[in-house]
């Protein structure tokens, strides 16, 4: 009901009374001055005046899924959202959904998590009100091993979103971070359930800071679009120009089964390459040069012995951004 009120609210822009949207929706007027309270608690502006009803005059930063729905217009990804105020992961929750059947496309976003997840048990920061905290769920026909492609191409996708709605430089550091002027601003993390030759589904988490003023002293490397750029931005418009872009490119993705296509504009927004580089393997670290991106997305980089070697995972520093200087 507070959903459809709000749909009211916002196809009028003038004064709408509070007896005429109770006889649209069949309600009693007590209930829309309930919902409208609700409304304002969450943060919308609405001015009511006597005889003249009520006006909606901001609508504040919320990613809500009736904010996201009403102005992205794609066919898949986003198609079916499920919004949290607070969840312990976006990831875990999509994984639960996807369990039980959930479409491809599916999207869980949340406004907090209390146990935002990074790589291999790392922790992701993630407070309420300035971040995006999103994961899609996706079912593509593809190999266990191509799934970290998907990062890849969904790294591309925002940090090319990110400077659509912000025009801020952000650049990709492979694999899996987006930096602004040589600090983090948004972190992905893919994890999948597969079987030995396909992919059941994958969940796509991108976790994105977008208006903190400042961070612990624990993330020293962490950066925010807003401190970068001094404005604050409406997250859900990052939200919708991630899904556009990346809804068009995954879709291509699918019917390629490759990433190919997508390298040069990949090559082209990676501060990676051209980089010496520290590489904390399982079998080690070692520090090498990173010459360029193979077709199947890993990292080629030449070491101290003037060898090539393939780079598919790991944690990868370069020289001069966060902790290898
Ligand atoms: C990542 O891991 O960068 C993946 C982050 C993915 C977060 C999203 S949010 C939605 C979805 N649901 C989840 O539970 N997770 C995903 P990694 O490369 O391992 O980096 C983790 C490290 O980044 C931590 O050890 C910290 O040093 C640092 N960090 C933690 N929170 C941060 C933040 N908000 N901004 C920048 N750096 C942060």
């Amino acid at each position: 009901m507070k959903d459809k009120v709000l749909a009211f609210l916002k196809e009028h822009n003038d004064y709408i009374s509070g007896e005429e949207i109770s006889i649209k929706l069949g309600v009693t007027r007590a209930s829309i001055w309930k919902n409208i309270n609700k409304l304002k608690e969450e943060g919308y502006q609405i001015e009511s005046a006597t005889k003249r009803g009520y006006r909606l005059i901001d609508t504040p930063d919320v990613i809500t899924e009736s904010e996201i729905s009403s102005i992205i217009n794609i066919h898949i990804l986003g198609k079916k959202i499920h919004y949290y105020d607070k969840v312990d992961s976006t990831n875990e929750t999509a994984k639960l959904l996807a369990r039980k059947g959930a479409e491809e496309g599916t999207l869980v976003i949340a406004d907090r998590q209390l146990m935002g997840k990074g790589r291999l048990g790392k922790t992701w920061d993630s407070p309420s009100g300035t971040g995006i905290w999103m994961s899609l769920i996706l079912r593509p026909k593809i190999t266990p091993g191509q799934a970290s492609q998907l990062t890849l191409l969904a790294g591309l996708n925002m940090c090319e979103a990110i400077g659509r709605v912000t025009g801020l430089d952000s650049q990709i550091k492979w694999p899996n971070d987006i930096v602004v002027n040589g600090k983090k601003a948004c972190g992905i993390l893919t994890e999948m359930s597969a079987e030995l030759d396909g992919v059941n589904y994958i969940i796509l988490g991108i976790g994105v800071n977008v208006n903190m003023k400042s961070f612990g002293e624990d993330l020293p490397h962490a950066t925010s679009l807003a401190l970068e750029s001094g404005k604050t931005y409406l997250r859900r418009y990052i939200v919708k120009e991630f899904l556009q872009l990346f809804e068009t490119d995954y879709m291509r993705y699918k019917d390629e089964k490759s990433i190919v296509v997508f390298l040069e504009r990949y090559k082209k927004n990676c501060i990676t390459l051209n980089h010496d580089i520290k590489i904390i393997a399982s079998d080690g670290e070692y520090i090498a040069y990173a010459k360029d991106i193979a077709a199947d997305g890993s990292l080629i980089v030449i070491d101290d012995n003037k060898q090539e070697r393939s780079v598919f995972s790991g944690e990868v520093s370069v020289r001069g951004i966060y902790d290898y200087i």
